[in-house]
């Protein structure tokens, strides 16, 4: 994971988190409006949310964090939660953070996008719709807010080969598409993590 607030800013609006639950892990990356104390603070009331309730499904989840920013300045966020031993990974995405998934078997399609909705979670909250994707070991989920240009996933591809290393992968992605005016975050990961 790469992370860096606006140039000035001492506070980023931007944050992610990596939950361990049950089945697997839930994973998300918020942006919250704006920049700043205000940005922070929803997106950071979001994170507090997944906290609380690490088991439930993504639209539940994201649901329950439209409820909690209510009162705040709002932010965009996208979710997943990966289930090993199903082999899957269900997404789902309230504005614009992108997911892309990295397929690791050359048989597969390279890579897959998220459709996200467009709305403001603790704002208004769009008719949603949750995606299921097999998910293996070694593919790699990515999230990024719009601190990175969205050309980032062009080019993209996981295996065959040696696997990217994750934090590599994010590094290299923030070096090359952040655009340096706004808080960036890109969060690339591997589950179950390799070796
Ligand atoms: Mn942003």
């Amino acid at each position: 994971m790469v992370h860096t607030p606006q140039p000035g800013e001492p506070l980023s609006g931007d944050a992610c988190l990596l939950l361990p639950a049950v089945d697997g892990l839930l994973v998300a990356v918020v942006d919250g409006l704006g920049h700043g104390e205000r940005a922070h603070e929803a997106a950071h009331k979001a994170i507090a949310t997944l906290h609380r309730h690490p088991h439930d499904d993504v639209e539940r989840l994201l649901r329950l964090c439209h409820t909690a920013l209510v009162g705040t300045r709002g932010a965009v966020m996208s979710l997943a939660r990966l289930e090993p031993a199903l082999q899957r990974l269900t997404w789902a995405g309230v504005g614009n953070v992108s997911g892309v998934l990295l397929s690791s078997r050359p048989e597969a399609r390279p890579r897959r996008h998220l459709v996200t909705y467009g709305g403001i979670v603790g704002y208004q909250f769009p008719p949603l719709k949750v995606f299921t994707e097999p998910f293996l070991p070694g593919d790699l989920l990515v999230f990024a807010t719009d601190g990175l240009r969205s050309s980032f996933s062009e080019g993209l591809q996981a295996g065959p080969g040696p696997d990217p290393d994750p934090q590599t992968l994010a590094a290299e992605l923030h070096r090359t598409h952040a655009r340096g005016h706004d808080d960036a975050l890109v969060l690339v990961v591997q589950y179950p993590p390799a070796g």
